[in-house]
């Protein structure tokens, strides 16, 4: 090897080194918290972001995930994230609305008509601008997951109108627009966490529930439930959430690994989750529960009466951002 080849050589390796050594990431643990299985949607998506983390960090950035509300319900998650004693989690939106009062927005009933409108509104200005809400709180929202269409669950009886609904003890997720949308539909509408729910079905303290297929499945509400309406009454999105302490004390480059992992797994999660969410009532079926679907004329009557909690929600969001949704789904759907 001449002098001049060994020079060049040892600048060329020295540069390498350099490249991968400006990568400010230093090794850190992650807790990172949710509520369902394992082998769920929720479960599938968390270990692709471990995944997606350790090699968007060099291997320097492990992710600890710990499901099936083994940290507590989302609530309690929540608070862990705001004090700095959990780093992560991913939950649903609808949990975070005594944090954020702009995220009842995503709980207004029939808001979102499909996947692409999801989508759209969520990765879009609007959706941010909600998400960005949460720093002043404590919590840094990185990006959002699909938790999808909502359908009703219960134990009594099939729903084939506004009726059936009568005195039916319904649980619904800890949020006042849950609670008035079912008790204007006149269920007896209980709160309660997610945690608690398959028990509260199993010993009939609950008639019913309303979740995702995927989560009837996942959590197999199936094995305690009977009759499945298919209502499509929400669009429920999770969000990646991070504590904003923990975020405060991370560089640049830890950061960015972050939200291209958190990316990455949410583009994974969507489309497991549909996939999953297309062929859910075939298995959903074969496991037993009784399916039904609205006439178009009931399923008129319920988006009547569920649409009639819009006004508190606008009051509540605020006009200006309710008027801003408004036309960016009209945009969306013009197109
Ligand atoms: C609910 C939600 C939950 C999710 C999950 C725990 O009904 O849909 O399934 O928040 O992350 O509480």
């Amino acid at each position: 090897m001449t002098k001049l080849t060994r020079r060049i050589l040892v600048t060329a390796l020295a540069l390498a080194a350099g490249s991968a050594m400006a990568q400010d990431i230093k090794p850190r643990l992650i807790r990172f918290g949710y509520g369902l299985a394992e082998a769920s949607n929720q479960g599938r998506a968390v270990k692709l972001f471990a995944e997606q983390l350790a090699a968007a960090s060099g291997g320097k950035m492990k992710l600890r995930a710990i499901g099936g509300a083994a940290l507590g319900p989302d609530t309690q998650m929540q608070q862990a994230l705001i004090g700095g004693a959990q780093e992560m989690m991913v939950g649903s939106t609808a949990t975070l609305v005594g944090i954020v009062k702009e995220m009842a927005l995503w709980d207004t009933p029939f808001l979102i008509n499909n996947a692409k409108e999801a989508d759209a509104l969520l990765d879009g200005p609007i959706g941010e601008k909600v998400k960005a809400k949460l720093e002043e709180k404590g919590l840094v929202g990185l990006v959002y997951w699909e938790n999808g269409f909502r359908n009703l669950t219960n134990n009594k009886r099939a729903v084939a109108r506004l009726e059936d609904l009568d005195g039916i003890k319904l649980r619904v997720m800890q949020n006042n627009v849950f609670l008035d949308s079912f008790k204007s539909l006149g269920a007896n509408a209980v709160p309660l966490p997610f945690s608690e729910l398959f028990s509260a079905l199993e010993t009939k303290a609950v008639d019913g529930q309303e979740n995702p297929y995927n989560t009837i499945l996942s959590s197999k509400f199936y094995e305690v439930q009977k009759y499945l309406t298919v209502t499509n009454h929400v669009y429920s999105p999770w969000i990646v959430l991070v504590s904003k302490k923990y975020w405060d004390g991370l560089s640049k480059d830890e950061r960015a690994a972050l939200q291209k992992a958190a990316v990455a797994a949410r583009e994974f999660e969507r489309k497991d989750t549909r996939d999953e969410a297309a062929k859910a009532l075939t298995d959903l079926k074969a496991k037993g529960m009784q399916i039904n679907e609205l006439s178009p004329a009931e399923a008129g009557r319920m988006r009547d009466r569920l649409t009639r909690v819009n006004a508190s929600i606008a009051a509540n969001v605020g006009m200006d951002l309710w008027n801003e949704t408004q036309a960016e789904l009209g945009r969306l759907r013009a197109r």
